[in-house]
């Protein structure tokens, strides 16, 4: 993935250097994540039969308007699994893989979630297997399904060291075992980044296929809830991310652009960007329940009674990670 590209560069010392304007070779690093898709589907398939899902019809590729960047979508569905999908955006500037599998209602299994945005700069990276219920609070929950893999987390947290402060809402979906980490793009951290993948999807694998169906109403309402409130939450947050994206972009570069517009919406239009956010990414969100984001998180409620913009009420939190090498969470 290592490729020399031409590129025209001023010295930074200009005024001293008088090297203006020049054209000269950069080595770059250009990441796909095709590669964690292949994987995790071949793996998937070597565990359950795979069905494509009926969302794949209607999502498959999207072009932008201006050419200049693609998405590709694929979904599927199994016997114990609601719905398996992945989002890949690549353009010339950034890379972004989306790769999530909601289990059926009837199994109480963690979300996976692999969320990687990768541009020039940086690459911002969310890995883990989101639980479904509460796992700060209640002990029997956490061991149940993340005492053994504790291990596996602290190796990773050394090889990809926590990201910093971040939203502190955010914090209640995640695992003892979440990577959140940022790091620049070099083959090393790609490389790190690939097996952590197919480390944490591995054991994913293994939990719903040990997976018991649960026949109990009042547990499988839990399940569903609990499945609600975090798409209700994804989908309010990448909301958010596309309008900080935008105020980032249009600060930076893109004076005459609408502010309003986010990424996905500028890459495809607004209309579809809502579409592929509520029925394919966060499928369930508008079906699974009927609360909405202010049920859930009260505390984003604005005196006008609109949901507040910020990105966390709170404030962000957590500078370091906040759980101690046995599992035990000391953020407060
Ligand atoms: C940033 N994305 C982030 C951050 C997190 C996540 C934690 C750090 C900022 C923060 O504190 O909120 C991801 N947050 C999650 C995930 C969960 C959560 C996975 O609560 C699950 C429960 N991200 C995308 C797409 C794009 C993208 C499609 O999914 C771009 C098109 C970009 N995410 C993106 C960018 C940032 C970011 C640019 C940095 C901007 C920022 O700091 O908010």
């Amino acid at each position: 993935h290592l490729t020399l590209q031409p590129s025209i560069r001023t010295c930074p010392s200009f005024s001293t250097c008088g090297w203006r304007n020049r054209r000269v070779f950069v080595q770059s690093f250009s990441v796909s994540y095709q590669k964690f898709v292949n994987f995790a589907l071949e793996e998937t398939k070597r565990h359950v039969h795979l069905v494509p899902s009926p969302l794949q019809e209607k999502f498959s590729s999207i072009s932008s308007g201006d050419g200049k960047g693609e998405l590709r979508m694929l979904s599927f569905q199994a016997d114990k699994i609601r719905l398996l999908r992945s989002m890949s955006i690549e353009t010339d500037t950034m890379q972004v893989l989306d790769f999530a599998v909601f289990p059926k209602l009837e199994y109480d299994v963690p979300i996976f979630c692999a969320n990687f945005f990768t541009s020039a700069r940086t690459n911002i990276v969310v890995l883990d297997l989101n639980p479904l219920h509460e796992v700060i609070n209640r002990q029997d929950y956490k061991e149940k399904y993340f005492k053994s893999l504790i291990p596996l987390g602290l190796k990773y947290a050394e090889l990809l060291p926590w990201g910093g402060k971040l939203t502190s809402e955010s914090i209640k979906f995640f695992s003892p075992i979440v990577i959140w980490t940022k790091f620049p793009s070099s083959p090393e951290n790609y490389d790190i980044l690939y097996s952590a993948f197919q480390e944490y999807y591995k054991v994913w694998l293994e939990l719903i296929s040990k997976a018991v169906e649960e026949t109990d109403a009042s547990q499988i309402f839990s399940n569903r809830e609990a499945q609600h409130r975090y798409l209700t939450w994804r989908t309010e947050k990448l909301e958010l991310v596309k309008e900080i994206l935008t105020q980032h972009l249009h600060s930076r570069c893109m004076g005459t652009e609408d502010p309003g517009s986010g990424l996905l919406k500028k890459l495809i239009g607004e209309a579809l960007a809502k579409d592929l956010l509520r029925s394919f990414l966060f499928n369930g969100v508008d079906e699974l329940g009927s609360k909405n984001f202010l049920d859930y998180f009260p505390e984003y409620l604005c005196g006008d009674g609109a949901v507040n913009k910020k990105q966390s009420i709170v404030g962000k939190s957590f500078e370091n990670r906040p759980w101690d090498t046995s599992g035990e969470f000391i953020g407060n």
